[in-house]
């Protein structure tokens, strides 16, 4: 059987966090792992500048993405680690899909949104279009699978749109590959330690709020410590999760750590009290994570050898871009 044609993108907007790496880059690891597959994962320094960043900051924080990728396991060698910026046919091919996306379909995208909050106005416009932007990112490489958290499924399902209607417009069927979201069944969405009903993410004020791969022991301990719980003791039966975010949240966080069924660690930590379960959780968090954080932290201080992989992807990332954009530039008749 062929191999799967793998693109995902992280941006490179520092914190990253337990969620990415279990709602992503865990993932991304163990599809580059299958020799079959071809796999291009790109820190998306574009996306990254939908929000305000401070210029010497981002260039640490590319570093530091790829950083990430390779302490999280995956090879440079074998796979293709570039920046989105270094490859200008990700911003032609945004701006070709932008006349093919429709403003009833970006207006549906619930990200915007949020993240927009109730001042819309002033939002940016690349905010507003981010969407078309992964888009592009996704259908130059023909990718046919994209592994995300799933607070990017809707994205994911207006690409898939995009790359029809391009397809269809042109008469030409196939050539904008139509590719499938990978997300995992569970623990796809891992909510903040401070808010079981709220997503852990960067841009989050409060650093109790997640485990950064960055997070040494003690931060890993004091911060499972002080994460929010409910007064019960642990349940006996999943169902009754439902209506306790908090323990849902931690129990998933285990669970996806130890690779076990949710099911299985209710049943692990029934009827036990939060501070016994918070012991063992912070014990499969340290050996998950420590040795990450350990390993970013030597990386980080080898900017020769980040800048290189960055440049090797970025020749090999041009290469298969170019190629596309030039595809696409004939069908549209320039
Ligand atoms: N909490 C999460 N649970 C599961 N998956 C998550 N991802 C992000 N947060 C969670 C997944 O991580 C990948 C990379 O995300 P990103 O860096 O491109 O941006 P994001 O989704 O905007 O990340 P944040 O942390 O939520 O940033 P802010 O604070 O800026 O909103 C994606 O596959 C994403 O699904």
């Amino acid at each position: 059987m062929m191999g799967k044609k793998i693109f995902s993108g992280v941006q490179p907007t520092g914190n990253l966090h337990l969620g990415n790496y279990l709602g992503a880059i865990k993932n991304f690891v163990e599809l580059s792992n299958d020799d079959s597959n071809d796999c291009i994962f790109c820190v998306v320094d574009l996306h990254a500048i939908t929000s305000k960043q401070d210029p010497i900051k981002l260039k640490d924080n590319i570093r530091e993405t790829v950083a990430t990728f390779i302490a999280c396991g995956i090879d440079p060698k074998k796979n293709i680690i570039f920046n989105q910026s270094s490859v200008s046919a990700h911003s032609e091919v945004a701006w070709l899909l932008s006349c093919v996306a429709r403003m009833g379909w970006l207006n549906r995208m619930t990200q915007f949104k949020e993240k927009a909050g109730k001042d819309k106005e002033k939002a940016s416009i690349g905010l507003y279009s981010y969407p078309i932007l992964m888009a592009a990112d996704i259908l130059l490489y023909d990718a046919t699978h994209v592994p995300v958290g799933e607070d990017q499924k809707q994205h994911l399902e207006l690409c898939r749109d995009i790359a029809q209607k391009f397809n269809n417009d042109f008469g030409v069927d196939d050539f904008l590959k139509v590719p499938e979201p990978l997300i995992q069944k569970e623990f796809s969405r891992i909510m903040s330690l401070k808010d079981g009903t709220k997503k852990m993410s960067k841009s989050e004020p409060s650093d109790l709020s997640r485990i950064n791969l960055t997070d040494n022991e003690d931060l890993i301990i004091n911060k499972i410590k002080k994460s929010k719980t409910d007064p019960l003791l642990l349940p006996s039966d999943v169902n009754e999760l439902k209506e306790r975010p908090e323990a849902k949240n931690l129990l998933g966080i285990y669970s996806s750590l130890t690779n076990s069924s949710l099911d299985k660690s209710v049943k692990e930590f029934n009827g036990k009290n939060f501070s016994e379960f918070k012991k063992k959780l912070s014990q499969v968090l340290v050996e998950k994570i420590s040795p990450i954080s350990k390993e970013i932290q030597k990386l980080i201080n080898d900017k020769g050898f980040l800048d290189k992989i960055l440049l090797d992807g970025h020749k090999k990332a041009s290469y298969i871009a170019s190629n596309k954009l030039k595809k696409m530039q004939e069908i549209i008749g320039f």
